[in-house]
């Protein structure tokens, strides 16, 4: 590990690749460490695993796995036990982290456990596998110390559960933008707020953090308790390595929010960061994978909402959405971190 350790190093200083922005070229400085995250329910998020990443020797993935925890720990709509319900009741959850030695861990389809990303890190850490789903990875939980939750939805899911069984149509709705036209309540977009609906529809809100730490290592997590009301079963980008997260240490990384059906297609963080890898920047890398999406799908893609992140190598950060409306945190200093509004396809 060592050795590419120093190698990754030495790839850094000769970045020739790597698109670099004028203020970094003009300093020639890496900026780190900084964490972004999906949505500005991420500020939050940031604020913990900065404490982490602030320190010399502060990893990203500790970071990344904290701030992950800290979200999982919180009533959202779309991430952790507080989250929306599948059609038949149920809160299951996907995760997913990745360190920078493309080690890798994801558990889908999980029931009963507060943190599925602390799981999909031990998956990495203690298992010859990758990914466990359902009733497996509940299992490896238990018998890892994790506790058993009960069976019980959140105050707001229930309410918003038995407001979608009215109709019991699925239909994901757009982020803000579109929500606020129609009239309804804003959705919890405030740092951890509710992200519930007032008809029983809900908003996109898994929450991908991505970290370039000190010693100037990537890592990522991504979280979520998937679109709400989905079929039992179903999964999503987000515990796909190369879908939801994905992390090359010699390029960037990148995470993604929104239908998940549409990131998979296109494995969109792997060419997210394949697109930094030759040379656009973080944001360009970001529009060129939503370009590929609308492009497969010109019809559909208004109605629908995806976002990607993305950090390189030099801590330059970026994001693309196909819609308005998604926005984003970045932390790089102690002054508590920005939220930025992602340009989007259509405006
Ligand atoms: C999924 N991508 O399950 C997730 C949902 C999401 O914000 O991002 N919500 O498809």
């Amino acid at each position: 590990m060592q050795s590419r350790r120093n190698f990754l190093h030495w790839s850094v200083l000769s970045l020739p690749f790597l698109s670099i922005s004028k203020a970094f070229a003009k300093t020639n400085t890496i900026q780190k460490p900084i964490v972004v995250s999906t949505w500005d329910s991420g500020l939050p998020v940031n604020a913990v695993a900065w404490k982490i990443l602030k320190e010399p020797k502060g990893r990203a993935l500790d970071a990344v796995e904290a701030g992950a925890r800290s979200i999982e720990d919180t009533i959202n709509c779309c991430v952790g036990l507080g989250g929306n319900p599948d059609r038949d009741g149920k809160v299951t959850l996907d995760a997913c982290i990745m360190d920078e030695y493309a080690n890798c861990g994801a558990v889908a389809y999980l029931q009963h456990i507060k943190h599925p990303i602390s799981v999909a890190r031990k998956v990495m850490e203690s298992t010859p596998h990758v990914f466990l789903v359902g009733d497996g990875a509940l299992q490896f939980a238990l018998a890892n110390g994790f506790t058993k939750e009960p069976d019980k939805l959140s105050a707001d899911a229930e309410q918003s559960y038995k407001n979608w069984l009215k109709k019991s149509e699925y239909k994901p709705v757009m982020n803000i933008e579109q929500q606020q036209i129609k009239g309804q309540k804003k959705a919890g977009h405030g740092p951890f707020a509710p992200n519930f609906l007032e008809d029983g529809s809900f908003n996109h809100d898994t929450m991908g953090t991505i970290a370039l730490d000190n010693a100037g290592n990537l890592s990522g997590a991504c979280t979520t308790s998937g679109m709400g009301f989905k079929m039992k079963g179903r999964l999503g980008d987000s515990p796909i390595i190369g879908a939801g997260l994905f992390v090359d240490n010699e390029i960037g990384a990148a995470v993604s929010s929104g239908q998940g059906e549409e990131v998979i297609r296109i494995a969109g963080t792997h060419l997210v960061v394949e697109m930094m890898r030759m040379g656009k920047s973080p944001e360009e890398a970001c529009k060129a994978a939503i370009e590929r999406l609308v492009k497969i799908n010109p019809v559909k893609a208004k109605d629908f909402q995806v976002g990607f992140i993305a950090i390189n190598k030099l801590g330059e950060y970026g994001a693309y959405s196909i819609n308005p409306g998604f926005s984003y945190s970045v932390t790089a200093s102690e002054d508590g971190g920005k939220v930025f509004m992602a340009t989007s396809h259509y405006k």
